[in-house]
């Protein structure tokens, strides 16, 4: 019997998926006697550590805690999970009391880097545990943080990571263990782990070694347009220029559960949902989005992004429901990540005008509880096309490769809302700095000029935000053959490419783009 300590954040349903998936059964924590009672327990966190560590102080479960680690008993944290377990914390100011169980703090990433370190990458095993049996040396992980542990003993570090620079990226003292990356989230690598530590009588580590693994790979993600159709149902569409309609019809090119599993076993690093019709109603009465997520939650076992919708609502009996509550439903149905889009230019606009933060935007109070890196803001811009810089001086104007209708040279990116339907005097380098300032963890860059034209990304548009933030750049939009993504990579710094089109339709496989990428020299995952 596995127990779950679950405090209330985050995406705890992957790894309750995972730990059924693989056989165990699972009970959960919901008084601190259970803590002392369980066989086996499971600290998965996502978000943020004051606020993890502020609720395990209020439901009492310090004291357990501390009692269950320091008699060896079983115990594996994932993420924050693992974090919690060290003597505290550059994310809490709040002097809270933490576990204490290895010496050492958490601290944040100093790189010139992406910071939150988001993706793939490899460990540098440091002892010879039974939590990494079967396990290939040259396996990458999913990682998602912008902290990281600093352990004073060495002798607990199981394994290291370089972003970078080299940290602790996993630990184990006796059965006590934990791992920064996410093996709920890990692919076939991770449920391996999992499976381990479920499984295995004796977990105790039998010495150090020094085996070497791989560096980050560059991400590839499938993304899921989702709308229903005339008739009602929910399909994942697919526009040209956003425009998702084929003769009056909305295009159905397939079911969101069933393409995302297939996906998964093609290989993706990453699935996102958008739900691009989110705007217009109040999502949480969209309740197909939460089943969607809990049906492919179960089988898919990579990073889940949704977006769409993600705004403060009144609904019309006058119950208002803020982003967070919108978001925290997203996240228990199996979201990693919640997207952005109309509200963040809202948002922004209203920022860059008074320069004041209010602490109550969406992206504000969703990254408070669940971490920078569960926000990310999907922008939707459009080209302005403009004879020199001169003719948009408060934008921030490009040289193009292209051209415009009549011959210019240049453009701007001008931000849109309500999937297009709108303009807003802002731009995508604008948006993406503040938004970014307000506490965003990662940008979706689209580009509705690009979108479905198969005609390659906008590489101009991915250099400019790219360069004006330091967390990390998803290139959408364009991709229309193998040689587009490694295009995108070579050229800019973009973390991940995102595609639909050619995905769905079958064009160019996944595991194609993989390929093309690994023969180029690109670091990619191939399980
Ligand atoms: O504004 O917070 O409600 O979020 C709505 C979300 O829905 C936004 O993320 C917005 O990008 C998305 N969206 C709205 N309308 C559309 C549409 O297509 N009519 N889809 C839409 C955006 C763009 C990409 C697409 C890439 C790759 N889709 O996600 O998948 O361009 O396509 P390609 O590889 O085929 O070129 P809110």
């Amino acid at each position: 019997m596995i127990t779950l300590l679950d405090y209330g954040a985050g995406n705890v349903r992957s790894v309750m998926n995972a730990v059924q998936r693989l056989g165990g059964t699972l009970t959960r924590v919901t008084k601190p006697e259970d803590i002392l009672n369980a066989e086996k327990l499971i600290f998965p966190g996502v978000g943020n550590y004051e606020s993890m560590i502020r609720i395990l102080n209020q439901k009492k479960y310090i004291e357990p805690l501390r009692e269950y680690l320091f008699a060896d008993r079983p115990f594996f944290g994932i993420c924050l999970g693992m974090q919690a377990l060290f003597q505290g914390s550059e994310e809490d100011f709040s002097g809270n009391e933490s576990l204490g169980f290895f010496k050492g703090r958490v601290a944040r990433f100093k790189t010139n880097l992406a910071v939150p370190h988001m993706g793939w990458n490899g460990i540098n095993i440091k002892q010879d545990s039974p939590l990494l049996k079967e396990i290939d040396p040259g396996s990458r992980f999913y990682f998602v943080h912008s902290y990281h542990i600093v352990p004073e003993d060495p002798s607990v570090v199981l394994a290291t990571t370089t972003y970078d620079y080299e940290f602790a990226s996993a630990v184990q003292k006796g059965n006590v263990m934990g791992t920064q990356f996410h093996p709920e989230k890990s692919g076939r690598v991770g449920m391996q782990l999992l499976k381990n530590f479920i499984r295995s009588e004796a977990l105790h580590a039998a010495g150090p070694v020094e085996i070497r693994g791989k560096g980050l790979a560059k991400r590839v993600i499938a993304c899921l347009d989702v709308r229903s159709n005339d008739d009602g149902d929910l399909v994942v569409t697919k526009g040209d220029q956003y425009d998702v309609r084929d003769k009056g019809g909305v295009r159905n090119l397939g079911r969101p559960v069933a393409l995302a599993k297939r996906y998964y076993e093609e290989g993706a690093d990453e699935i996102t949902f958008l739900n691009i019709t989110g705007f217009r109603d109040f999502p949480l009465k969209d309740m197909p989005m939460l089943k969607v997520l809990e049906e492919t939650s179960k089988n898919v076992f990579v990073p889940l992004t949704i977006g769409g919708g993600i705004r403060d609502y009144t609904d019309s009996c006058g119950q208002v429901y803020t982003a967070l509550d919108v978001a925290s439903r997203y996240f228990r149905s199996g979201a990693d990540k919640i997207s952005i889009g109309s509200d963040a230019v809202e948002v922004a606009m209203a920022y860059l005008a008074t320069g004041t933060k209010t602490g109550t935007s969406a992206i504000e109070q969703i990254s408070r509880v669940y971490g920078n890196q569960a926000v990310v803001i999907s922008i939707d811009p459009k080209r302005v096309w403009v004879d020199s810089p001169d003719s948009a001086k408060d934008h921030h104007v490009v040289q193009s490769s292209d051209s415009g209708p009549e011959g210019q040279a240049y453009c701007w990116y001008q931000c849109t809302v309500q999937g297009g339907r709108q303009v807003r005097d802002l731009d995508a380098v604008a948006l993406a700095r503040a938004c970014e300032s307000l506490g965003a963890g990662e940008i979706l860059l689209n580009c509705i000029d690009k979108d479905g034209t198969n005609s390659g990304f906008d590489l101009e548009l991915i250099n400019a935000v790219r360069n004006a933030v330091s967390i990390p750049v998803i290139a959408s939009s364009g991709a229309g053959c193998e040689a587009h993504f490694s295009q995108v990579f070579e050229r800019t710094g973009a973390e991940a490419a995102l595609a639909a089109g050619i995905f769905h339709r079958q064009e160019v496989p996944l595991q194609r783009v993989k390929a093309h990428l690994a023969q180029r020299g690109i670091p990619v995952r191939q399980e």
